[in-house]
């Protein structure tokens, strides 16, 4: 067989392609595409504010009220110029935070208008040298903090963040935050994250699977638009 009515049987399949049916089928498939990249952009807008922000606070990240704010690894004590037992707090801080004054296992109270994909961060100097804590979420053990047996868990300054499963352990949006162990520390903030409100994301996963279904169905027609105009 030559070659010759072979590539006069693409060409004319080719220019069938660029008249006709065919054109109006690209212009149908460019708008399925920018209908889709329009459906998937507003998704991942709707999506962006599902970051995690501070819904409550008990405290200040003040660095345990010796101003600013301190990294994880610092040494409260030498490096921040702390001095054991000696307090801290301004009059603004509620108890049990900024002060070496834990002894107590004191629980923290703390409102917030409701929201998902929760997690507690608590930022702590000294704890769990001597023995591990639990960390409790209304009533509910949520994690522990390990024993620190470096040479200066005394006071090695670290930030912890327990995940909290939705809705199980929240009532009447109010979480009572406790530790027990047994030695002292030095609390410089206590706080909630989260994404505030409701639940958002049925919505945000419903448009983004629409988008990228309308995506996928464009390239597999185009793919197969190919396939026929070569054949
Ligand atoms: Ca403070
Ligand atoms: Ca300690
Ligand atoms: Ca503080």
């Amino acid at each position: 067989m030559s070659e010759g009515p072979q590539i006069y049987r693409r060409i004319s399949s080719i220019l069938k392609m660029s008249t006709g049916d065919s054109v109006s089928y690209r212009d149908m498939i460019m708008k399925k595409i920018l209908m889709a990249s329009a459906v998937t952009a507003s998704a991942m807008f709707m999506a962006a504010p599902s970051q995690a922000a501070v819904l409550a606070m008990a405290g200040d990240d003040d660095c345990f009220g010796l101003g600013g704010t301190c990294a994880d690894g610092s040494l409260w004590r030498d490096d921040l110029g702390g001095v054991f037992f000696t307090s801290n707090a301004t009059a603004s801080d509620p108890a049990f935070t900024d002060e070496w004054d834990a002894f107590n296992n004191p629980s923290y109270s703390l409102a917030f208008g409701g929201g998902t994909g929760l997690s507690l961060e608590m930022r702590i100097a000294g704890i769990a040298d001597i023995g591990t804590y639990d960390v409790l979420v209304n009533g509910v053990s949520v994690g522990m903090i390990p024993q620190n047996t470096g040479a200066n868990g005394f006071q090695e300054v670290l930030t912890y963040t327990f995940g909290i499963a939705d809705g199980s352990l929240i009532a009447n949006n109010n979480v009572v935050i406790s530790l027990t162990g047994g030695d002292g520390y030095s609390v410089d903030y206590v706080s909630l994250l989260g994404t505030a409100g409701g639940i958002p994301e049925p919505t945000t996963w419903a448009m983004m699977i629409f988008g990228f279904g309308l995506i996928g169905g464009s390239m597999r027609r185009r793919k197969s638009n190919v396939t026929v105009s070569y054949a």
